[in-house]
């Protein structure tokens, strides 16, 4: 069946849709009243793993704002599954056996994902069903360094201090973890791509935490392997780094099909360094809709100018939305978004 709304995954293939096409990262969550309700029956790792509830969350927001793309509701840190480590979010999440030694790293039982995950890809399946192509359904893993930087913290960190403690004293244990925690992502996302989605995110939220020489050397190689990968699988791939924008010369050497971009840089400035042959998806500050709407508007009517000397843009925020964001202002801005683009395509 083709897709009702095709115009994400036109601007992933470097088409210019009719409108922008705009979608907010986390815009499943506790921002919005109908999750609360869900959450005040079930915890959030019962959620992850009930695929008629992910089905739901997914969608109260392609509902609600009108959005142009479903992310699946499930979170980064769920792979721990196939390593036998629960995570608990209280409500920042705590891992149950952190690894932060070479004996604790070779100890490691490094679990199929294809039978550890299967909650995962059966709500993927449930969200396809309840979606019935209205709009495509994003699927997503953390880059290997953002994820092994929860295995390896344990917690949400500040400093960084552990991973990069063990990227510095002892390089090969680092490497590979990495090796092997790329490994078990890109199998991650095979599954998620058979069970069904149309394009896939990357989230290097952590990337940030790492000058840029020590990303290039210790990082950058396991990303390329996963990006490599994943243009295998047939769906696009949207590649997010974020907390440097200094970052973006090094993943814009990668083969994504679409390079998130996050707030710390314009996005004009951001395409100069993509090229205008790059499909680019951002970047406005989540925090902007803290503001009146008439800022929003004003905001997203400047993002939506630059982005049109990009090969095609995809509308976001530059990271997750606050919880503390009112959704009327979030459908608010989903509608001007729409407006500008059109009326600017026409003038063009
Ligand atoms: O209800 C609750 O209390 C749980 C809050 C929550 C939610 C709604 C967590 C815990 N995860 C999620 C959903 C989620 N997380 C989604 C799907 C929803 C959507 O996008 O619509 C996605 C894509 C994520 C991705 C995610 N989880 C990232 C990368 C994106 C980013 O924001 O940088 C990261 C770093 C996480 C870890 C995580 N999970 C949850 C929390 C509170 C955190 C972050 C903690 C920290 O700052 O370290």
């Amino acid at each position: 069946m083709p897709l009702q709304n095709e115009s994400f995954l036109q601007a992933c293939r470097g088409e210019r849709p009719a409108q922008t096409p705009i979608w907010l990262m986390r815009q499943a969550g506790r921002y919005m009243p109908e999750y609360r309700a869900i959450r005040s029956r079930v915890s959030f790792n019962e959620l992850c793993r009930s695929p008629e509830l992910c089905a739901e969350v997914t969608l109260q927001p392609v509902d609600f704002l009108g959005v142009d793309a479903a992310i699946l509701f499930s979170d980064i840190l769920v792979v721990f599954d196939a390593l036998g480590i629960d995570v608990r979010f209280e409500p920042s999440p705590v891992l149950s056996a952190p690894v932060r030694t070479e004996a604790e790293a070779k100890a490691l039982r490094w679990g199929d994902p294809h039978e550890t995950l299967g909650y995962v890809f059966d709500a993927v399946r449930a969200c396809k069903r309840a979606l019935a192509d209205r709009v495509p359904l994003i699927g997503f893993c953390g880059a290997p360094f953002t994820t092994l930087s929860y295995l390896v913290e344990g917690q949400t960190s500040r400093e960084f201090e552990r991973i990069k403690g063990m990227i510095f004293a002892a390089p090969a244990v680092f490497a590979g973890l990495m090796e092997r925690m790329t490994t078990l992502l890109c199998e991650y996302l095979r599954g998620q791509v058979l069970a069904g989605v149309d394009a896939l995110q990357i989230f290097d939220s952590w990337a940030g935490a790492l000058a840029p020489a020590d990303y290039r050397a210790h990082v950058l190689p396991h990303l390329a392997r996963l990006v490599d990968f994943t243009r295998g699988l047939g769906v696009p791939t949207i590649l997010f780094a974020r907390g440097n924008a200094n970052l973006l010369a090094q993943v814009a050497e990668l083969p994504a099909d679409v390079l998130g971009i996050d707030w710390s840089i314009d996005l004009d400035q951001a395409i100069r360094v993509t090229g205008p042959e790059r499909v680019v998806q951002g970047n406005l500050d989540p925090m902007v809709l803290l503001g009146t709407p008439a800022l929003v508007e004003s905001k997203a009517r400047d993002i939506v100018a630059a982005g049109r000397a990009a090969k095609a843009h995809i509308f976001n925020l530059g990271h997750g939305i606050s919880r503390h964001t009112d959704p009327a202002i979030a459908r608010l801005l989903v509608e001007v978004v729409h407006a500008a683009s059109a009326s600017s395509t026409t003038s063009a």
